[in-house]
């Protein structure tokens, strides 16, 4: 699969307006391991843009699919040790109504996470017709970080942690 194939932006293919620093910052991942040839992929995008961004620390945590993922990223929100969470999945459309299940449930638990415990929860699921377009936005055969939603995702942990640091130390006197 050629990635220039791909012609819409993603944030690991355009030019940042922020500096992506992790410094002082802890993140929780939890990845599925349904479609792991795809998930590792995410994985190794993740950890690539943390370990650039210079995050503090990372700890990775595995989930059978990407249903349980919501559940999963609630007991780390609880556990009150992180700045963010970053959630990596992938769901393949198949014969039946199962993906939209699948892919529904995970998109709304793990945005119902977020707003409820008030905790980032990057959303790094890919949700796809076809194996081939799943590994197209997994960085490709060798999981690259461009065109990674996991990449992507961490990129979006990191810019919301920051977010939430800059929220709580505005409004002062
Ligand atoms: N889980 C995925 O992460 N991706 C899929 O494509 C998928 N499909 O197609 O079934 C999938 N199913 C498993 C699901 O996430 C749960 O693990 C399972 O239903 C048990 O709760």
């Amino acid at each position: 699969m050629k990635l220039r194939n791909l012609n819409y932006p993603t944030m690991s293919n355009e030019p940042m307006e922020w500096k992506l620093d992790a410094h002082g910052l802890k993140f929780a991942i939890v990845v599925a391991r349904f479609n792991r040839s795809i998930t590792e992929k995410l994985l190794k995008g993740a950890r690539d843009a943390l370990n650039r961004a210079g995050a503090e620390s990372f700890e990775v945590f595995h989930v059978p699919g990407s249903f349980e993922l919501p559940l999963a990223a609630k007991m780390l929100a609880h556990k009150g040790a992180y700045n963010a969470i970053i959630a990596l999945g992938t769901v393949i459309r198949g014969e039946t109504p199962h993906f939209d299940y699948v892919a529904g449930e995970t998109a709304r638990g793990l945005q119902q996470v977020a707003l409820e415990t008030g905790l980032p929860v990057a959303f790094g699921v890919i949700t796809a017709n076809t194996l081939e377009q799943a590994e197209a936005r997994a960085g490709g055969k060798r999981g690259g970080s461009r065109n990674n939603k996991g990449y992507d995702a961490a990129m979006t942990a990191i810019e919301m942690a920051r977010l939430q640091h800059s929220i709580a130390n505005a409004g002062g006197p």
